[in-house]
């Protein structure tokens, strides 16, 4: 009896302990904002602004230099990292207005959910279906506002007044501490609609900047003659297509109670009067579009930074932060001027690179550095690696798990696929797809059949394209048969699209999967 009931201790103590060794899988921390372009963080050598508490991610973890996104777009990048699949097969290539993610596919959130990880999604959302795979999901509708914003949860509408920055970081706070499961590893998604156009500072930081003059970028006066038609013909440019809302020339949209219009209006009116005064034409007022929209844009970030510093002190107080790896990226990158352009969308460097930040305490070596290629293809395979649970044949990305360790596979990608689909509206940038490599990066606009190729090396501001130039052509054939190669490996034959109809838009229909075909 005695030897049965030592047994059963025994058994009791081996189960206590494996059950222990399941709560040691590591946090996941997912921190993204919306339009963050690499150039306005200062870990990544930004002339404008500094972001000191981003920058304590990279300083304690990795940076990647190489980091790109499948189609820089909002809703198209988040169903990527959601699924690990290209838009093509995930369902949700643009934000048009019927666009909607068939959350009752595989996502890695309901994976991790499934293998005993707690899974919340905090701010930004904008996929238009409500979260499947979350314990807690507290979410902004649509694009939400910067102001008082109302948020969604699975109780029904909660209705905050505020800064949404500081109430996105408010309500991730409140599940950490009081609402999770303390029982669970969590995977948290903690994700900003800053520095998102039209760039409502919050009133701390509508001063800051205000007497400066924020370094202009090399391409501010592109005149787009060394490209084919579609980088003309696009209508994104900080001299024409900034709006007088964009500006903070007129009062502000975004349900602003009376005192914050006041106090946002007041801020920019003596220089809105000057302005007016002035009547500024051609280079001189490009510029000051450039200024205005610069530094709200930077405003926003560094609300953004601020609250990421609320974030990693919480981790360090609560002795979280040696086992929670934090992530800090964006949806995609952003042109802060450069090529004249505001806005994201083309496969040039500015918007297909991402900010990419990562730290792991005891398993990342700080303040390192990868240039090896990697995408927000592979954050969902990730996820699910360092979590310990198997990634699925059908995903498209590979884990970089073994690179945050110090061990890079030698048989790492070499070249990167996008495939970018909106058109015409908004902004009227052609859709194309392409690949880069290494040195060169080949596009085709496929709609008018016009290809562009840049060698990075000669030509890091891409201005010229030698797709025509004779000395070019083997890479032009050796790009071309790769492109193929990559597109036969992700199953898109550069035309067909899964698309999910919305069941609310028509309420009697189920969700059915067609391919639309272009
Ligand atoms: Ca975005």
């Amino acid at each position: 009896m005695r030897s049965f009931l030592r047994f059963l201790i025994a058994s009791f103590a081996a189960f206590c302990s494996l059950a222990a060794a399941a709560d040691d899988r590591p946090n996941i921390l997912f921190i993204m904002s919306d339009d963050h372009g690499y150039r306005a963080i200062s870990a990544y050598g930004s002339n404008r602004n500094k972001t000191p508490n981003i920058d304590r991610i990279a300083k304690d973890g990795m940076r990647f230099d190489r980091a790109f996104v499948t189609n820089s777009i909002c809703g198209p990048s988040r169903a990527v990292i959601m699924t690990g699949k290209y838009s093509h097969l995930n369902g949700f290539p643009d934000n048009a207005g019927n666009a909607w993610f068939n959350g009752e596919q595989q996502t890695a959130p309901k994976l991790l959910q499934a293998a005993g990880y707690t899974t919340a999604v905090v701010g930004k959302w904008h996929l238009n279906s409500d979260p499947i795979g979350f314990d807690y999901w507290h979410i902004l509708q649509g694009q939400g506002p910067y102001y008082n914003p109302p948020m969604k949860t699975a109780a029904g509408i909660v209705r905050h007044e505020g800064y949404t920055t500081d109430i996105i970081t408010d309500v991730a706070l409140d599940w950490l501490k009081n609402k999770r499961d303390k029982n669970k590893p969590f995977f948290l998604m903690y994700q900003h609609k800053a520095p998102h156009r039209n760039w409502q500072p919050p009133p701390r930081l509508l001063d800051k900047y205000k007497d400066q003059t924020i370094a202009e970028p090399e391409t501010l006066f592109d005149d787009y003659s060394g490209r084919e038609l579609p980088a003309r013909d696009q209508q994104m440019t900080v001299a024409n297509h900034l709006t007088p809302v964009d500006l903070k020339l007129v009062e502000q949209p975004g349900g602003l109670t009376p005192e914050q219009q006041s106090t946002l209006m007041k801020a920019y009116a003596e220089e809105n009067q000057k302005l007016e005064a002035s009547k500024l034409e051609g280079r001189e007022r490009t510029k000051w579009n450039y200024q205005r929209f610069v530094k709200d844009y930077l405003r926003c970030v560094d609300c953004v930074d601020e609250n990421i510093g609320r974030m990693l002190d919480y981790l360090d107080e609560s002795g979280l932060a040696k086992n929670t790896i934090v992530f800090y990226t964006s949806d995609q990158g952003w042109y802060l001027g450069e090529h004249g352009w505001y806005d994201k969308r083309w496969m040039y460097e500015e918007s297909f690179r991402t900010p990419l930040l990562i730290r792991w305490p005891g398993k990342t070596k700080p303040g390192s550095v990868s240039e090896k290629m990697v995408m927000n293809l592979d954050f969902a395979e990730t996820f699910l690696d360092i979590a310990g649970v198997k990634v699925p044949g059908d995903m498209q990305g590979r884990s970089i798990k073994p690179i945050l360790e110090g061990n890079v596979p030698t048989d790492w990608r070499k070249s990167v696929y996008y495939h970018y689909y909106e058109f015409p509206q908004p902004h009227h940038v052609h859709p194309h797809y392409g690949v880069r490599t290494d040195r060169h990066k080949l596009i085709y606009f496929y709609d008018i059949d016009a290809w562009e190729l840049f060698d990075l090396e000669k030509d890091p501001h891409e201005l010229k394209s030698v797709y025509r130039d004779p000395v070019y052509a083997s890479i032009v054939a050796d790009l071309k048969q790769e492109l193929k190669r990559l597109m036969e490996q992700y199953k898109d034959d550069g035309k067909t699209v899964v698309k999910y109809e919305n069941p609310n838009a028509t309420p009697k229909a189920k969700v059915k999967m067609k391919t639309k075909t272009k």
